[in-house]
C-alpha cells in the first residue's frame, strides 16, 4: 500500500537508504507509515517537531561478539544484539531471539513494532528488542548454558530493571532466562526485575507463560463477537508449536473450538480429531522433538513436509504463531476460497502485505500481531510490577488484568481506526493508538 503524504514517503525512501538490505525492517515501517498519514495531515505538529524522524531511528543498538566453547571444545563465535529503539513511555521492553536468522534488520523490525505494541497495553513500557544467531537446536543442555552465560556477561552493561528488561522469544524460554538471569545476578550482585519470563521460584509471575496465547484468543474473541461470530464450533488452524502455539491452542479449545492443524519448521500434522495438546507439550516442551513423531502416536493424523500447505487446510480461524511473513498473499486466497472468516496473528509480523490486502479486500476479520500478541509483554509488564511489590499475585489475579488489557487494546483499536475514518481496520486502529501516546511523551520532551 502507498503511503498518501509526501513527508511520510520522503522519510520511508530515507529509511530505505540509511538501512539498506534490511527488508523486514523497511515492511515493519511501511506499514506503520501508511497508517499514520491521516494522523501527521490532523497533527503536522509531530512532523515540524521531529517527532516521526525520531521515531524510525532507533535511540541505541548495541553489538557484540559471543564467543563459547562447545561440547567438543571448540570455541564457537555468534552475534548478539540489543535494539533499544524508544524509551519515552517506560524502559526498552521486549525478548530475545535466538535464531539462525537473526540480524539487525530482524532485530529492528521487532524493536520497532514492540514500540506500538507496549505502548497498546496501557502499561508504562518502552520498546526494544535482542537476540542473536545462535541456534539452540542439536545444542547439549552444556551448550545452552555457556552460551547464555557469555551473552549475558556482555548485555548485562546495558540493560536493568529501570533501563532495559528483557524476556524470551523465539528460541528463548523458561531454560534460557534461568541461565541469563543466573548470571545476570553474579555478575551484578543485584536481584531484581531485569528480566521477565523468569521461573516461578526465582520472581517470575503466574501465567506469563500463558500469556501470549491466551491474550491472543481474549484478542480474536473480542474481536469475533462484535461481529456475530465466536470460537464456539470452530475449526482452527494454527502455525508453530511453541510457546504462543500451544497457549493459544490451549484457550482455542477451551472457548469451544476445534484446533486440528499445528506444524514447526519442518511440515505440519493435520488431525481432524482435534489436536492432542498433551502429546504436543510432551514432545515439544519436555522432549525437545520434531512434530512429525506426534503421527505415530495418533494414526489419523497426517504429518506433510514443508510449512506452506497448512493454510490449505479449510478452517474458520486462522491463528499464525511461527514466524514473521509465513503467509503470504497466495496462502490468504487459500484461506478465502476455504470459508475462513478470522485471521489473528500471535507471531510477530507473520502475514506478508499482500496477504493483509487480500484478507481485508475479502472482510476477513483480520487482527495484527502489535495488538493480538501484545498479552505476552503486557504479563511481563505485570511481572515488573509484581517484582517492584516484592509480591505474587495469583493466577487468577493475572489472568484477569490480561482479559481486562486485552479488551481495552480491542476497543481503544477499533476506536482510533473509526476517529480516522478506517472502521474495522485494526491494522490502522492498532498502528495509531499505539503512535499517540509514545508521540505526546516525544513532544514533550522537545528536542532529545
Ligand atoms: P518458540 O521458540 O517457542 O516457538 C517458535 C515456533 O515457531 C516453533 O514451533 C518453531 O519451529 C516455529 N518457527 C520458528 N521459526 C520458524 C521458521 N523460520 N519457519 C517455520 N517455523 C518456524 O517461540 P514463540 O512461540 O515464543 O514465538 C513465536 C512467535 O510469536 C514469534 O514471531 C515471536 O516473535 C512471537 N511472540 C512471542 C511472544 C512470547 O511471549 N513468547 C510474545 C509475542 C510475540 P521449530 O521448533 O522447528 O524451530
Ligand atoms: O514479541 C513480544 O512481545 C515478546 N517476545 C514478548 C516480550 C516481553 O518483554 O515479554
Amino acid at each position: 500500500m502507498m503511503i498518501q503524504d509526501a513527508y511520510l514517503n520522503g522519510l520511508m525512501e530515507r529509511v530505505i537508504a540509511r538501512n539498506p538490505a534490511e527488508p523486514e525492517f523497511h515492511q515493519a515501517v511501511q506499514e506503520v507509515l501508511v497508517s499514520l498519514a491521516p494522523v501527521v495531515e490532523a497533527h503536522p505538529e509531530y512532523i515540524k517537531e521531529g517527532v516521526m524522524d525520531c521515531l524510525v531511528e532507533p535511540e541505541r543498538i548495541i553489538k557484540f561478539r559471543v564467543p563459547w566453547v562447545d561440547d567438543a571444545g571448540v570455541v564457537r563465535v555468534n552475534r548478539g544484539f540489543r535494539v533499544q529503539f524508544n524509551s519515552a513511555i517506560g524502559p526498552y521492553k521486549g525478548g530475545l531471539r535466538f535464531h539462525p536468522s537473526v540480524y539487525e534488520g530482524i532485530v529492528k523490525f521487532l524493536g520497532f513494532e514492540q514500540i506500538f505494541k507496549n505502548s497498546l497495553t496501557g502499561l508504562p513500557i518502552g520498546g526494544g528488542k535482542g537476540g542473536s544467531d545462535f541456534d539452540p537446536k542439536g545444542k547439549s543442555e552444556g551448550e545452552v548454558m555457556r552460551f547464555c552465560q557469555s551473552f549475558m556477561t556482555e548485555l548485562f552493561k546495558y540493560i536493568g530493571p529501570d533501563t532495559d528488561v528483557p524476556a524470551g522469544d523465539i528460541g528463548v524460554g523458561g531454560r534460557e532466562i534461568g541461565y541469563l538471569f543466573g548470571q545476570y545476578k553474579r555478575l551484578r550482585n543485584e536481584f531484581n526485575g531485569v528480566l521477565t519470563g523468569k521461573g516461578l521460584s526465582y520472581g517470575g509471575s503466574l501465567a506469563r507463560t500463558e500469556a501470549t496465547g491466551y491474550g491472543l484468543c481474549y484478542f480474536a474473541d473480542n474481536m469475533l463477537k462484535a461481529n456475530g461470530r465466536s470460537f464456539e464450533g470452530a475449526t482452527v488452524v494454527i502455525s508453530g508449536s511453541g510457546n504462543v502455539a500451544i497457549y493459544a491452542c490451549q484457550k482455542a479449545t477451551q472457548l469451544g473450538a476445534k484446533v486440528v492443524a499445528m506444524s514447526d519448521s519442518n511440515g505440519y500434522i493435520y488431525d481432524p480429531d482435534g489436536i492432542d495438546l498433551d502429546l504436543i507439550k510432551q514432545l515439544k516442551e519436555v522432549e525437545r522433538k520434531r512434530i512429525s513423531e506426534y503421527a505415530a502416536h495418533h494414526p489419523k493424523a497426517q504429518y506433510h513436509a514443508g510449512c506452506r500447505d497448512i493454510w490449505k487446510i479449510p478452517c474458520h480461524i486462522a491463528l499464525p504463531c511461527a514466524t514473521q511473513n509465513e503467509l503470504d498473499g497466495e496462502a490468504a486466497k487459500a484461506l478465502i476460497a476455504n470459508g475462513c472468516y478470522a485471521v489473528a496473528e500471535g507471531a510477530n509480523m507473520p502475514c506478508t502485505p499482500e496477504a493483509v490486502d487480500a484478507l481485508q479486500a475479502a472482510s476477513v476479520l483480520f487482527a495484527p500481531a502489535k495488538a493480538a500478541n501484545a498479552g505476552g509483554v503486557a504479563t511481563s509488564a505485570l511481572e515488573m510490577s509484581q517484582n517492584s511489590m516484592r509480591f505474587y499475585w495469583t493466577f487468577e489475579e493475572v489472568d484477569e488484568h490480561l482479559k481486562r488489557i486485552m479488551t481495552d487494546l480491542y476497543q481503544n483499536a477499533s476506536q482510533a481506526a473509526a476517529k480516522y475514518g478506517m472502521e474495522g481496520n485494526l491494522v490502522a486502529g492498532a498502528n495509531i493508538a499505539g503512535f499517540l501516546k509514545v508521540a505526546d511523551a516525544m513532544l514533550a520532551y522537545g528536542v532529545v
